[in-house]
Formats: C-alpha cells, structure tokens, sequence
C-alpha cells in the first residue's frame, strides 16, 4: 500500500492478489470447513499425507474463474470467488460448487459467465451439471453457503452477489430453483460471505448475510494517479460501511427480515467473514464478523431475537493497538480443548492473523505474535 497524495491511495498489484487468496478462504469458508471434516483433519497430519495435484485433463474440471478487473478499477473487482464441496445429490460422495464474476452495472461479460456445478463421479472425475442443475447464477458472485433451510434433507444453496443475491432449492432431483423472490432473501446490495446458523433454536436454519461498503457503479471514486488520470483500486476506508443482514426462517419457504428488530442492523459493517459459534455455552449460538478497516463483530445471541454486539468489549474487535485490522477469513475452533471456542482471523498482508483465546466470561485473548504457524494449525484441527 502507498500513500499517494494525502486523500487517496492504491495497492500494488502484488497486494492485491494476495489479498484475493485471503478473501477467497473468508468467502464460503464456513461452508467448507463444515463439510470436509476428513480433509481439514488430514492437513493436520501432514507428516504422514501427501496431495498431488490433478490436472483438470484427468479429473473433468475445466471450468475457470474470470476476473471482472477493469482499468475502471471497481472494487468488487478485487474478489477472488468463494466455492464449496456439498453433496447435493446424497449420494455419499462430495460435488464441488464454484462462483464466478457476471454481470451487473459496472461489468458486462464479453461473454456469457456462469457458475459451475460438478457431480463427483466416484472415480477421481467430475462432470459438469450446471446447465442441469440451473444454478448459474445471474450478477457479480462472491461465494456461497450451503444449508438444508427447508429440511427436506438436501442441501440447499446460498449464492452472494454483487448487487443482490440468490438462494437456490434443492429439489432433490438433480436440479435447483431460483426461490429468491418467494423466500425474500436478495439481500440488496453488495453481500461477501453468508452463513446458515439457527439463532432462535427453533430446528429452522437462519441466514445471516455480510454486506461490505455501500457500492454501485455511480459511486466510484477516483483512486489512482490524477497526473495520468491510471485509475487503482480505493481501500475500503473510501466507501461508507453498511449493516448486515439477519432473515429468519418462517418453516413455508419464506423469511423475514429480522436485521433491525434483532439489533445486526444496528453495527454498520465492511464484512467478508463470518463464523456462527457458541462462544458462551449458552445453547445459543452467536456470530463473530470480520470486517476491512472497522472493528470486528461479535454479536453474542441474547436470546428472544436479540443479539449483542460485543467486539470491543470483548477483545476481539481491534488490534493490541487499538486499530482495526483488515479481516477477511474467519474460522471457529476449541484449539486448546478446554471446552470454549476460540476464533481465528485472518487478515491482509502486513498485519498479523489474529488468533483470539477464549477466556471465558465473553473475553478473549490475542495470543500474538506467532499466530501464523498456529492459524495453521488452527486449520487443521478436526471439527
Ligand atoms: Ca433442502
Ligand atoms: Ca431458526
Ligand atoms: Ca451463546
Ligand atoms: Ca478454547
């Protein structure tokens, strides 16, 4: 990052990939830490497993992502699309779901783009079943949550999209259908990652959606060179910060929004993360929200609808120094097993990852500074 003339300022592009690597594990990761257990346990075990690369020549999958960057330099632009590993036709074997950019005010795809769905074929292969399964997607595609929301015991899909967003049934034949409209859960606006948790305990799986800045087309900002007039892309501090969502889960294929009345709509957020955990022991669960150049959320769930945000005052909100940090990935786990669940963070170059000890009565402890050899390990635990 350079300062470049007091207002305004730019990444190198060297930043910015891999920011885009760690916004990738931010977006969707709930979803694949949930369903690869056996994957996430074998990276603990390294010593004694080994990965090799398949090439997509031999495993089917040549569907590949395409960047929407643009000498416009919009910054949803700067996402690396999140993806999951489901089974969405229980058949005992794990599918892979994949998001890509797609059109909207600031983007039209020179050609058609598309999210990708591949059937695992039980034999190291993958066939391509997104046609099929009419789970393309239809705007700017961040990343995706999967969760059983009507019960029927398929998966269904949650896709986040700039500037609104899908949520895909599962009908339990092979093909999905586009209920947004019914169940009202858009989601207007520019939505990073999203997670199916049940926060009133009513066996009905809730969504909350993370929302970064408020963004459209004809708010951009100059970022960039004025001599040259080279447009790079602002830092999230440029743009104004937005609440996320919280939809409740009515049991008839509807939702209701519930962002104000449960008091998520109250924290004006820059998220890319989310992690649903009971960090009090409770029986309820709570949520813990990174957020870019703001402090962090914890919303701890009070019961009645009501959830409390308790970032600061529990230290998890800034760093040491009191100055938020630029958090993108998000895990939950009891790394030290003493019965309370810890968070990790993970936060863009130049800053450390964070890795928040639970020390019970809602307080953590950042156990800086060799937290990236243990957000490592933090990875590899099983769940
Ligand atoms: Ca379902
Ligand atoms: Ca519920
Ligand atoms: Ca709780
Ligand atoms: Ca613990």
């Amino acid at each position: 990052m350079a300062k470049q003339d007091g207002n305004d300022f730019y990444w190198r592009w060297n930043s910015v990939s891999r920011r885009r690597f760690l916004r990738m594990l931010g977006v969707g990761g709930a979803a694949l830490v949930a369903h690869s257990p056996d994957i996430s346990w074998a990276a603990s075990e390294g010593s004694r497993f080994s990965f090799e690369e398949i090439p997509s020549s031999a495993n089917g999958i040549s569907w590949v992502h395409t960047s929407g960057r643009s000498p416009m330099a919009h910054l949803p632009e700067t996402v690396g699309a999140g993806c999951a590993f489901l089974d969405y036709d229980n058949d005992g074997w794990m599918d892979i779901y994949l998001i890509n950019s797609g059109p909207c005010d600031f983007y039209s795809p020179p050609q058609p783009l598309r999210n990708a769905l591949y059937r695992n074929n039980r034999d190291g292969t993958f066939s391509d079943v997104t046609s099929k399964a009419n789970v393309s997607g239809n705007a700017y595609g961040m990343g995706v949550a999967v969760g059983d929301y009507d019960g029927d015991g398929f998966p269904d899909l949650y896709v986040t999209q700039y500037p609104h967003s899908i949520l895909y049934h599962n009908n339990g034949d092979g093909t999905f259908t586009d209920v947004t409209a019914k169940a009202g859960v858009a989601a207007p606006g520019w939505a990073t990652s999203a997670v199916w948790f049940d926060y009133d305990n009513d066996g009905l799986l809730d969504l909350f959606v993370c929302r970064f800045v408020d963004y459209s087309k004809d708010k951009l900002k100059f970022c960039g060179d004025k001599l040259t007039g080279e447009r790079t892309y602002c830092i999230p501090t440029i743009y104004a910060p937005m609440p996320c969502w919280l939809f409740h889960n009515n049991g008839d294929g509807t939702f209701t929004d519930v962002s104000q009345k449960s008091g998520i709509a109250h924290s004006l957020a820059k998220a890319w993360g989310v992690v649903a955990a009971d960090i009090n022991n409770d029986g309820l669960m709570d949520l813990y929200v990174t957020n870019d150049t703001v402090p962090n959320f914890l919303f701890a769930n009070r019961g009645s609808g009501r959830l409390e945000e308790i970032g600061m005052l529990a230290g998890v909100g800034v760093n040491s120094f009191g100055k938020p940090r630029s958090g993108m990935g998000v895990d939950a786990a009891d790394y030290d097993q003493d019965g309370w669940i810890d968070l990790f963070e993970a936060n863009v170059d130049h800053e450390l990852f964070s890795l928040y000890r639970n020390d019970r009565s809602e307080a953590f402890s950042d156990v800086d500074p060799d937290v990236e050899r243990m957000g490592t390990k933090v990875f590899g635990l099983r769940q």
